[in-house]
């Protein structure tokens, strides 16, 4: 055995790192080290902290499950959790397991090469050093990866210029005029949450969203009390659903009520509130049945003709594509554009022509003039981060060449020519309220390693034709829906000259744990497992 520094090398100190570094820790007794660009831990909660910035999944279920003393001690206020307390809990968590003291912060990855002679990885940090590991564990987070538009002018401005993922601290924007570029998730957050605190705010609308209120309000006590003592069944239900949002997916076909049943129903999802609610809850075939999602589409239209005041401005928030992106909720966005400080440009028929130091100038010649601009443009999501780094499996070969043509796995945890490296949250993996998928790939990670120092392995490889077969499995589900014929994130549309293709496997969370007990339950043979002793045989022969 070669003397290496760690046993395994996690990158990421988000939800993922964090239950990576405790698992192969505490219950494999590895020699672990994590690293982070970041100075604290928390991933996403760690670089988003713009105004706002609010989790969608429902508080008691945006942690680890496994986490049952933090759930009792901690105050889980509200349904939906905000961003500072994401992070407090994930603080919390590091503090509590004293996973610190494994994590060097403020350092970056720079290059992951794989020693084919010796099976280990050799990992450079942007501070010169080299360090190897048997196992290297990406925890690079799939929406992580800063998209900054390329928009002429950019770097001339000279008022603020943030992007939500890079929020510094003490933003003041009082008595500014700010500017929203993106009408995502983030962006419908930050608009609403600003909106009332500047001088006057132009949101720069590409295309229009379909979202429906959150809902979020503070949980009486009786609330907290069943959640608190019905946990495990809570959580049971998770694990049996598609989605683990702690909803139940309904199998009612759209057109299986009267249209009059259909409003009500849509009526009491808005009212309860809750993106992924209104789309799986109401109807089964929202995602799947093009006139069904035409339907959703419909009612949330009507709610926005009924909210915005102005039909001019109601008329450019409708969206023109399918309802059929990640869904959206929010904290009264629609309202947001009746206040008099706020206005609407819709920059897909007028687009942003360049940026000057003072400003935004549009194509029809109008000129707005900012003090700061905000880009909410998201992410370059899944393989950003791992395009961003220079990972070289066997013989060198480059990731970046490697997933030219899109990127690839085998059950969103391995890659074909990059043994004993192992996802969280990589592509083609599932798509779900994501703690519990970050979970199961972490349980399943520390399994796999478990198995392979039993039994003396010291080459994890996921077979080409299994990677192929995965990807043509999640292509064939995702076909099956609606989500690839609108353009956004989840199929790598929001990037210019990204491969849009599939990035996840759209199965469901239940089926998703089966297929990985399933390689468990047989010994991981689907995999090219490699001993020791298989190599100092085949040195011996030759
Ligand atoms: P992350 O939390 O993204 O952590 C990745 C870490 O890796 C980062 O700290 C980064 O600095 C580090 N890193 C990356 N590359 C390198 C490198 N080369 N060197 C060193 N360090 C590196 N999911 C939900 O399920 N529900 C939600 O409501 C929800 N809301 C969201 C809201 C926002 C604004 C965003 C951006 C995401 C949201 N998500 C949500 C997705 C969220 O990213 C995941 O839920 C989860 O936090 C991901 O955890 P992670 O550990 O996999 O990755
Ligand atoms: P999203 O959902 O990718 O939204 C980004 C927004 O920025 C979207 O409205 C884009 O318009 C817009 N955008 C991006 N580039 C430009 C340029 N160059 N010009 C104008 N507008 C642009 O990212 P979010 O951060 O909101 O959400 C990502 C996920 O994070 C979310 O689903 C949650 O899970 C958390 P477009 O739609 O491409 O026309």
């Amino acid at each position: 055995m070669n003397n290496m520094d760690f046993d395994a090398i996690v990158i990421g100190t988000g939800f993922g790192g964090l239950y990576a570094i405790k698992k192969l820790r505490d219950e494999l007794n590895l020699k672990v080290r994590a690293f982070d660009k970041a100075s604290e831990v928390g991933g996403t909660w760690f670089w988003n902290t713009y105004p706002g910035a609010l989790s969608d999944s429902e508080t008691h279920l945006y942690r680890y499950c496994w986490e049952k003393d933090l759930l009792q001690s901690f105050d889980i206020k509200n349904k939906y959790i905000n961003g500072p307390d994401v992070l407090n809990y994930l603080k919390a968590v590091a503090e509590k397991h004293d996973l610190r003291k494994n994590i060097d912060f403020n350092t970056g990855i720079e290059s992951a090469r794989f020693d084919d002679k010796n099976n280990l990885w050799k990992v450079t940090t942007d501070k010169g050093q080299t360090y190897t590991a048997r196992y290297l564990i990406t925890a690079l987070g799939l929406l992580s990866a800063p998209n900054l538009p390329k928009i002429k002018g950019i770097k001339d401005f000279k008022g603020e210029l943030h992007h939500t993922s890079r929020w510094p601290e003490n933003v003041d924007v009082s008595g500014k005029r700010v500017a929203v570029i993106g009408t995502g998730s983030t962006g419908v957050q930050v608009i609403t949450a600003l909106a009332p605190k500047v001088k006057h705010l132009t949101v720069l609308q590409r295309s229009a969203q379909y979202s429906v209120p959150i809902g979020n309000s503070p949980l009486a006590e009786e609330e907290k009390l069943f959640i608190r003592s019905n946990y495990d069944q809570i959580w049971d239900q998770v694990w049996n659903s598609a989605l683990g949002f702690g909803l139940k997916e309904s199998d009612r076909p759209t057109f299986s009520v009267t249209p009059e049943e259909r409003t009500a129903i849509f009526e009491e999802a808005w009212q309860k509130g809750g993106g992924f609610r209104f789309m799986f809850e109401t109807f089964g075939d929202i995602a799947t049945n093009m006139d069904a999602n035409i339907e959703a589409q419909n009612f949330i239209k009507n709610k926005i003709a009924e909210i915005v005041k102005d039909p001019e401005t109601a008329q450019k928030l409708m969206p023109k594509d399918l309802y059929a992106k990640r869904p959206l909720c929010d904290s009264g966005y629609y309202s947001v554009f009746n206040r008099d400080n706020v206005s609407l440009e819709d920059v897909k028929t007028n687009p942003i022509q360049e940026i000057t130091e003072s400003g935004v100038l549009l194509a029809d010649g109008k000129f707005i003039e900012l003090d700061m601009l905000i880009c909410a443009t998201g992410f370059d999501a899944v393989d950003g981060n791992y395009i961003r780094m220079d990972i070289r499996g066997k013989n060198g070969l480059e990731m970046k060449d490697y997933w030219k043509e899109g990127p690839s796995s085998y059950l969103g945890v391995t890659v074909a020519n990059y043994p004993n490296m192992f996802m969280v949250l990589g592509p083609n993996g599932p798509f779900t309220n994501l703690p519990p998928s970050i979970e199961t790939q972490v349980e399943w990670i520390s399994d796999i390693i478990q198995y392979a120092q039993e039994q003396k392995i010291i080459a994890i490889e996921a077979p080409q034709a299994e990677e192929e077969n995965w990807t043509k499995t999640c292509a064939e589900i995702a076909e099956q829906t609606l989500f690839p014929k609108a353009d956004s994130w989840i199929f790598g549309a929001n990037i210019p000259g990204k491969k849009n293709t599939v990035y996840f496997y759209m199965g469901g969370l239940k089926e998703y744990r089966s297929v990985l007990a399933e390689t468990r339950q047989n010994n991981f043979s689907s995999f090219k497992l490699i001993v020791e002793s298989d190599l100092k045989n085949a040195a011996v022969a030759s």
